[in-house]
């Protein structure tokens, strides 16, 4: 056990260690360490132990919280048998004892009212709280249908009020984890291999001989196992090829950096088909076997030479031609990793796509090493009667979208706007888990959307940017206090964990399950929730899989043996791909159908104008986006952002490591605070980098009100996926500014 923990410690600290200030990384493992074995050993010795997974990002690990005699709670430490930790959290996930403790929380519900005038919010009852909101659903519903009602969700408490809303009529739900995260990727490996991704990635990390990275920056992206395999793969000598037009911390782990130009690598991949295809060096028996469109692709590409790409790309035509060859040795053990966060510029479905066929090529799902055959376990579905059939839903807000598969976050945004061509119409809302202000592009629209809402809702843990929107405010407790719906994740294993409380909640505070069950009771809805707390719904569902909510709370974790086949393709092994023709689809008859390109091309997009550069954001390997900002565990190590700017740029403008500068962008948008300049050869001069989440306007965040910058607010441009409706969010522009524009008005 202690080999493995340095191990994850040395891919997390010397990957941060070159990014961020190599201190508060190393302090995190070093004097301090939640990791230290001795510390774990005291832990289990005196203290209780209650079975959790973690909330801090969607990774979902499984964990202990240890409590001491007073039921404070001391410690998260990882599950050992879990796969998706192996036993060790991430920084930001033992920090998570913070989000309980962080005494900015919200306490109690709040309703928006006017005094003198002036609205503000009143403390009120959690009956008079829910009272309202069942009586304004019910007007609502009577007035424009349940349907009018919107749900915008993230994380766990989202299940629980997805229930609500399917039993009250609407199914009008959606996500940002979709439209502005992995949509594309769903999408592009869907109409490839006829399966989604999904969460974890099924991708081999730890077997294979050559992982390619598109953007994705391991390392700093913290999904906990896959950081670990990249850690093993690196150890056993694996290929890492990263493509990045910044230096991240993957990039500096790698065998090849390639520093793309921004915004051009469908050009790269398809160059790579091309080489692959010429020197004959793809997979043949496989693709004979498994695919279908090859003649098609081969003429695609003939023409995407080397030399074509890097006048595009800027990526040298030996470059890119070593590393296409690199990946033909270490095939079919090679992974070309699709990427999570994947809505960029707009074709993102067709560069997604390109990476698919690359796998494709290379024979890498179904192999060893490249992509496995995922497993779940279906948690059964606790009885309840039907649902009712809405009139329409989130289909019909992204029909324009042929291959939309969730909901899309700005389509709920139009259809609140009023408009004359407007068929649905959306009246209110309820948004639990997501802090739309920072996390939809377009600031402008959705406030002009929640300014035209009859009635807004919105389920937190702490004091947001949307909080302050809200007509009622409802404080959940933290995933620290109580019950959520089992973990069942996809893995090579499938596995089940548990979520129970390890401490009462603080203050008045309620879970999700309680909410929506309350909401539910005051609307009729009875039926839909048969049951007095949520442990019986567990437990139902427990001794259906054959186990208990008494074992579960011993193991936390329990691990299946798969059912669905082995991992791998076997030599010669009959397969059909969930695909319409059964192959793996290099051609794509099903977009060629709706008007699309069905082998991807590449499509120029604009580029930064004089005095303008790109601006690039990614993760702060301490936080996840704006819900750590303010947790007094994790802020201390990252309080705020900076301005990561190329040498040649400071030299132009005259900047100082430090110096404080505002931005603007290419629609004049400027940045409520300053930001301080970090000069750095790490980042190209066409671009400028910094970490999203920061930049918080609600001053009753104590730690986190005015430190740095959002990069949410300077994404004022987006260019809408047509195949899915993603909102490609990287063609913003934005010029430095070292004077205080805001010098003489009022934030
Ligand atoms: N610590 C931490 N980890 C997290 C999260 C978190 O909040 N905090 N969030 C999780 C979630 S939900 C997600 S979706 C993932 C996201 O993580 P990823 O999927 O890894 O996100 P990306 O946007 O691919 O990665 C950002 C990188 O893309 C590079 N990039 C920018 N433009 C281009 C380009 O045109 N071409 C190429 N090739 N690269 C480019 C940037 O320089 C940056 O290094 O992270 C997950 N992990
Ligand atoms: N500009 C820009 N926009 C982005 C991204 C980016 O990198 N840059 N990343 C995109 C990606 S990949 C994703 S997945 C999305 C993520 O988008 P969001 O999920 O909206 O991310 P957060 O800002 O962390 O918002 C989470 C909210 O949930 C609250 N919360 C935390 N725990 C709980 C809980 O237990 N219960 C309840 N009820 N609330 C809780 C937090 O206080 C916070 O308000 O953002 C997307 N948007
Ligand atoms: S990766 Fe880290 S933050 Fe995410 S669930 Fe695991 S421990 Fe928690
Ligand atoms: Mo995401």
């Amino acid at each position: 056990m202690i080999a493995s923990r340095r191990k994850f410690i040395k891919i997390s600290a010397l990957g941060l260690g070159g990014i961020l200030a190599s201190t508060s990384a190393l302090n995190i493992f070093g004097k301090n360490s939640y990791l230290n074995e001795k510390v774990v050993k005291n832990i289990s010795k005196n203290f209780k132990k209650t079975a959790t997974y973690c909330e801090v990002c969607f990774w979902k690990c499984a964990a202990w919280a240890y409590t001491n005699e007073k039921n404070e709670i001391k410690k998260i430490i990882g599950n050992d048998d879990d796969t998706h930790c192996n036993g060790r959290l991430c920084p930001r996930g033992t920090g998570g004892v913070g989000m309980y403790h962080d005494e900015d929380r919200l306490k109690t519900p709040l309703i928006r009212t006017t005094i003198n005038g002036e609205e503000t919010y009143r403390e009120a009852s959690w009956d008079e709280a829910l009272d309202l909101i069942a009586s304004k659903f019910k007007t609502i519903k009577e007035t424009h249908g349940a349907e009018a009602i919107a749900l915008l969700k993230h994380g766990s408490p989202g299940s629980h009020l997805e229930h609500l809303f399917k039993a009250f009529g609407s199914d009008t739900i959606a996500e940002p984890a979709y439209a502005q995260c992995r949509g594309p990727r769903e999408t592009g490996f869907g109409l490839t291999f006829g399966s989604w991704v999904g969460s974890p990635e099924p991708t081999d990390i730890r077997d294979t001989k050559c992982l390619v990275l598109i953007g994705s920056h391991i390392g700093e992206n913290m999904h906990n196992s896959q950081v670990q395999e990249m850690s093993d793969a690196i150890d056993n000598g694996a290929t890492i090829i990263t493509v990045d037009p910044r230096f991240s911390t993957a990039a500096s782990k790698s065998t090849h950096w390639l520093p793309i130009k921004p915004a051009t690598d469908i050009a790269l991949l398809l160059s790579w088909m091309h080489v692959l295809i010429e020197e004959e060096l793809y997979n043949k028996k496989y693709v004979e076997k498994y695919a279908m469109g090859f003649d098609e692709l081969k003429a695609h590409v003939k023409q995407f030479t080397p030399e074509w790409a890097y006048g595009i790309t800027t990526i040298k035509p030996a470059e890119i031609r070593k590393a296409a060859r690199a990946m033909a040795n270490a095939a079919p053990a090679t992974i070309i990793h699709p990427g999570r966060h994947v809505t960029w510029y707009g074709d993102d479905t067709q560069r997604s796509r390109a990476i698919a066929i690359l796998n494709g090529l290379l024979g890498s799902w179904g192999n060893r090493g490249g992509f496995y055959f995922k497993e779940k376990i279906k948690v059964p579905t606790y009885p309840h009667p039907a649902y009712p059939e809405p009139k329409w839903g989130w289909h019909n807000l992204g029909e324009q979208y042929p291959f939309a598969e969730m909901g899309i976050t700005s389509e709920i945004i139009k259809a609140t706007i009023p408009s004359d061509d407007q068929k649905h119409p959306i009246k209110a809302w309820v948004v639990a888990g997501t802090n739309l202000i920072n996390t939809l592009p377009e600031r402008e629209k959705t406030i002009e959307a929640i300014n035209a809402v009859d009635f807004m809702v919105v389920i937190d843990t702490m004091p947001m940017e949307i909080t302050g929107y809200a007509d009622v405010v409802l404080p959940e407790c933290t995933y620290l206090e109580r019950y959520d719906g089992i973990r069942s994740a996809t893995n090579r294993t499938p596995s089940i964990a548990v979520r129970t409380p390890a401490v009462k909640p603080k203050y008045d505070s309620k879970p999700a399950w309680w909410i929506s069950k309350e909401i539910g009771q005051r609307l009729g809805l009875e039926a839909y929730f048969n049951y007095n707390d949520f442990e019986e719904v567990i437990e139902w569902q427990l001794n259906k899989l054959g186990t208990s909510l008494d074992e579960m709370k011993k193991i936390g974790v329990k691990n299946f043996e798969r059912t669905s086949g082995p991992l791998f393709l076997e030599e010669d092994q009959e397969y059909e791909f969930a695909t319409p023709s059964g192959k793996i689809e290099f051609y794509s008859q099903q977009l060629a159908n709706q008007g699309f390109d069905p082998i991807p091309v590449y499509t120029h997009h604009p580029e930064p104008s004089q005095g303008f550069y790109r601006l690039n954001y990614g993760r702060s390997p301490m936080h996840t986006f704006s819900r750590t900002i303010n947790n007094p565990n994790l802020s201390p190590l990252k309080d705020e952002n900076t301005l990561w700017v190329n040498p040649k740029v400071a030299r132009i403008l005259d900047l100082k490591k430090n110096q404080e500068v505002w931005l603007k962008n290419q629609d004049n948008i400027l940045s409520t605070f300053s930001i301080k300049v970090r000069v750095t050869e790490r980042v190209r001069w066409d671009s400028v980098y910094m970490y999203h989440g920061f930049g918080h306007n609600n001053e009753k965040l104590t730690r986190a009100f005015g430190k740095g910058i959002s990069d949410t607010e300077l994404i004022s441009k987006v260019v809408v996926d047509p195949i899915m409706g993603g909102t490609g969010l990287r063609g913003n522009f934005v010029s430095i500014l070292t004077e205080n524009p805001h010098k003489n008005t009022e934030i």
